[in-house]
């Protein structure tokens, strides 16, 4: 028989999906939706290994819904704006437009090529006026809703990218992309109130039962909500300030009869009255800029501080006082940017009080210690224990000494006010979306020096991004075109400037998945649709996206709601996040990274050597890691499409590890799948040359065979379902081999076999067509079905071919054989006894007396004792 042939059939049925349009979803298609969506692609040049994974774990889930009888909504599109297409600009003199515009088609292509069942009549681009025009729309909804605020802030500045970064765009104390050392700008900047919605963000997690646990506690983390008390600590009276009192928060409040320090954030209102007129203190203030305000930095920096002269105070302890520091590690958005310290029982508080030589007074007693002699060297005691050296605290749990000092607090006064209040703080900060750059949506705003800051009216949107920029000056190219920004104000008519900041990309990737579902409308979405399609059924993507990107999208979803676009909460119901592609590296003895096509093995007496092909120089075989560029150890998707064909790559990047976990690109395995295809080939021809013609009675082997199939269509299934795909594969595997063996069956006793083979090698067509897609075509049409396997409903399972096997049970009789039983597999042994007992033959020995005794070894034999 021929082989298979995927450079042949493969871009046949693309075509013919194509043609019949058989991905095309339709709005009034009377069947339940189901959607399912994988994280669109950045278009940088072309599609890698990752991509290949992604995209290939989402068609399988789309295709086998698609057969399990639902309208399916799998579409695609281009997370378009953002850096890179800048850089490019700079680089290759090439405009940003035109360069994401070409990265795109050839990626589509590449992803076409793929088999993907993607409803490419949906697509979006996000650099596309049709698609921020609405981004912009929505963005004044927000405004009037009190969603968006413009303040001033301190903001990470990336000196070299020229722009702002938000926090977690800081990598130890450097851009993510640049690598330059961030520092400190006062800006004025654009922010969405996410932090409106910490309380709900978070609870709302509970419901999201169908997400990894890793990633709702990642959000957990992020959002991370406390809950504390503001407490006041009076000022002794100084010279320096008029102030009265410092308010700090803390989450432990029982720890304060361990206080021994007073610290302000370097930014605290405070401290700069203070450092106005103390050089040394405002010199201090300085350095701690110059450190950074990422989270991160502050963290890992050594806590330095500086002596304001102030002293509080102490709350509890009649008499006594503490001292004032500023201190590099307290945060001024966080809390009262304010702090007491207690140093026994915090790390940061006690490194601190080392090197300024402050009290380190443990008031918290680990179980089992001894309060004469526990002390606190250099870690701080965190865990849990009894309040000790504590005053009317004693002897009470940390939950209970919270609680009975919250009270205390709040009945006593301090400058008029109650002088504890509790309060729940998160670390969550409202979203800064403004960006210095060009290549990105353009925020729809006008400043006018007599109407303030002035929204587009929407009749003008959209505020259009010029394509006729120069890059040959840093910053933004929007700051530097000629005509651009100067326009008339909406207002008063005066001559005004256009905003020139655009929005974070966040903000697109932050409902592409809800214009998914009306694509073509000239509003942001159409509600009716985009409540129905939502949320998305399966949304799967990299782990990476596991904090930022959901949170921003279940926020964004949030202000859609408030602003009328659609009518829920929770943009994604199911969510997976997918491992890595990773593969050998290979390095030459001078230290050249080479890929793949460059080497060729030997295996010599068991030991597997590489050789340079050019030179034929021994190699250096290398570690198993993520494919990179870097690293040289991938080959391009792109090459392998072509010499193993789509259905052989997606086959065995779904067969080899499951798919959450890291998976390993071998050549050999992609050689493995395009081996196991000619063998499904093989199959097919051997149904076909064995048509049940004569219908013949399925004797035992047959039913052995359907058996297994059965079982097969049924396993597969629920593999799919739970994502469990390389398990699916392996069931499918053991199919293959079962229908191997079976064939040779077929050919000792025809008539009462055939029908069993086609049946069986029919199944495993369709148990394969979610993931080889070509394959499963080309044997469907062979196997003589007139429609498409994409359409071809997922097969029915005979729940009697289920049940397991039954067994022959011997029934002895004081140990003689007197009868024997038919039982299902495993059978209950109370059943077994019970019908053992009212066999004929043993009922006759007992004779209407019970039995003394009876043994029953389940599936192998019953004895009665009489
Ligand atoms: C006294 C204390 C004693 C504290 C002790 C901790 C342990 P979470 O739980 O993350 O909310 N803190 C408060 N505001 C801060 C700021 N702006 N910058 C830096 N640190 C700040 O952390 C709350 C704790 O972090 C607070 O409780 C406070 O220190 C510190 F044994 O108060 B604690
Ligand atoms: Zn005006």
């Amino acid at each position: 028989a021929e082989r298979y042939n995927p450079r042949v059939e493969e871009p046949r049925w693309q075509k013919a999906w194509d043609e019949a349009g058989a991905f095309t979803v339709h709005n009034d298609d009377p069947r339940p939706r189901y959607y399912v969506l994988e994280m669109f692609p950045y278009p940088s040049g072309r599609i890698h290994m990752g991509h290949v994974r992604n995209y290939t774990l989402g068609d399988v889930v789309a295709r086998f819904q698609r057969a399990r009888g639902f309208n399916v909504l799998h579409p695609m599109g281009w997370d378009a704006f953002g850096l890179p297409a800048e850089n490019a600009a700079m680089e290759r003199k090439l405009n940003p437009g035109t360069w994401t515009r070409q990265n795109i088609a050839t990626m589509k292509a590449q992803l076409k090529s793929m088999g993907l069942s993607i409803d490419w009549s949906r697509e979006v681009a996000t650099c596309e006026p049709e698609y921020y025009r609405h981004q912009q729309a929505m963005f004044l909804d927000m405004l009037d809703k009190g969603l968006i605020t413009r303040k001033n802030s301190k903001v990470n500045w990336d000196p070299v990218d020229l722009t702002v970064l938000a926090n977690e765009q800081v990598i130890d104390g450097r851009g993510w992309r640049s690598g330059a050392v961030v520092e400190q700008r006062e800006l004025t900047q654009w922010f969405f109130k996410i932090s409106d919605y910490a309380d709900e963000l978070l609870s709302a997690l509970d419901g999201l039962d169908q997400w990894p646990e890793k990633v709702r506690l990642m959000q957990r983390n992020w959002i991370g909500r406390s809950e504390g008390l503001r407490l006041l600590f009076a000022l002794e009276p100084s010279a320096a300030t008029t102030a009265t009192s410092i308010e700090v928060f803390t989450t432990r409040p029982d720890t304060i009869f361990g206080a021994s320090f007073i610290a302000l954030s370097p930014d605290h209102p405070l401290t700069t009255e203070l450092a106005a007129d103390d050089p040394a203190l405002a010199e201090f203030v300085a350095e701690c800029h110059r450190q950074g305000t990422a989270t991160e930095t502050i963290e890992k920096a050594e806590k330095r501080g500086h002596f304001t002269g102030l002293r509080v105070r102490h709350p509890v302890n009649a008499g006594e006082t503490l001292p004032v520091y500023v201190a590099n590690f307290v945060l001024m958005d966080y809390g009262t940017g304010a702090i007491f310290g207690c140093p026994a029982h915090d790390q940061r508080d006690l490194d601190f009080a080392r090197k300024y030589d402050l009290p380190v007074l443990p008031v918290v007693l680990p179980q089992g210690a001894d309060p004469a002699s526990f002390s606190v060297a250099n870690d701080a005691f965190t865990d849990d224990g009894t309040l000790f050296n504590s005053g009317f605290l004693n002897g009470l749990s940390i939950e209970a000494g919270k609680k009975a000092i919250a009270e205390y607090f709040a009945a006593r006064q301090v400058d008029g006010q109650p002088q504890g209040k509790v309060e729940v703080n998160f670390r969550l900060r409202d979203w800064g979306i403004s960006r210095q750059r060009y290549w990105g949506c353009p925020i729809p705003v006008i400043h006018c020096e007599s109407c303030g800051t002035v929204p587009v009216p929407k009749k003008d949107l959209p505020v259009v991004l010029p394509e006729d920029v120069t890059f040959d000056k840093p910053g933004n190219a929007l700051d530097h075109h000629p005509t651009w920004k100067h326009v008339d104000c909406p207002q008063c008519g005066r001559p005004a400037r256009r905003e020139t900041d655009t929005m974070d990309t966040f903000v697109d990737s932050s409902w592409y998945f809800a214009r998914f579902t009306a694509p073509d409308a000239d509003t942001p979405t159409v509600p009716a649709e985009a409540n129905s399609w939502l949320p998305v059924d399966q949304y799967i993507g990299g782990v990476e996206h596991a904090i930022l990107h959901l949170l921003y999208s279940r926020f964004f979803t949030r202000a859609m709601k408030a602003t009328g676009h659609l009518d829920l909460d929770e943009p994604f119901k199911g969510m997976f996040t997918q491992g890595m592609v990773t593969h050998e590296t290979y390095k030459s003895e001078d230290g050249r990274w080479l890929s793949p096509e460059e080497v060729r093995f030997e295996t010599v007496a068991g030991q597997r050597n590489g050789y340079e092909i050019a030179s034929n120089a021994p190699i250096r075989i290398g570690a198993v890691e993520k494919i990179s560029k870097s690293k040289r150890n991938g080959t391009d998707p792109d090459d392998i499409l072509k010499v193993y064909g789509a259905d052989a790559a997606r086959w065995f990047i779904l067969s080899d590890s499951p798919p959450e976990r890291d998976v390993e690109w071998t050549e050999a395995g992609v050689e493995g799948a395009g081996r196991f295809q000619q063998r499904v080939w093989r199959l097919v021809g051997e149904a076909l040359a064995h048509p049940p013609v004569i219908a013949g009675a399925p004797d035992d082997e047959a039913q052995a065979i359907r058996r297994i199939v059965h079982r097969a269509v049924h396993a597969v299934g629920g593999d799919i379902e739970g994502l469990r795909f390389n398990r699916a594969v392996a069931q499918i595997y053991e199919l293959a081999n079962a229908l191997s063996r079976y064939v040779g069956l077929v050919s000792v006793a025809p008539e009462a076999r055939q029908a069993a083979l086609l049946e069986g090698v029919t199944r495993l067509v369709q148990l394969i067509a979610p993931m080889m897609p070509h394959l499963a075509e080309t044997c469907w049409q062979a196997l003589g079905h007139s429609g498409m396997a994409c359409d071809a409903a997922w097969p029915e399972v005979d729940p009697a071919l289920l049940v397991d096997d039954s067994v022959v049970v011997p029934v002895q009789v004081n140990g003689k054989k007197r009868g024997e039983l038919v039982l299902p597999k495993g059978c209950d042994p109370a059943e077994a006894e019970r019908q053992a007992l009212s066999l004929d033959a043993v009922a006759r020995m007992l004779d209407g007396k019970p039995p003394r005794k009876v043994v029953v070894v389940p599936d192998r034999i019953v004895n009665v004792v009489v």
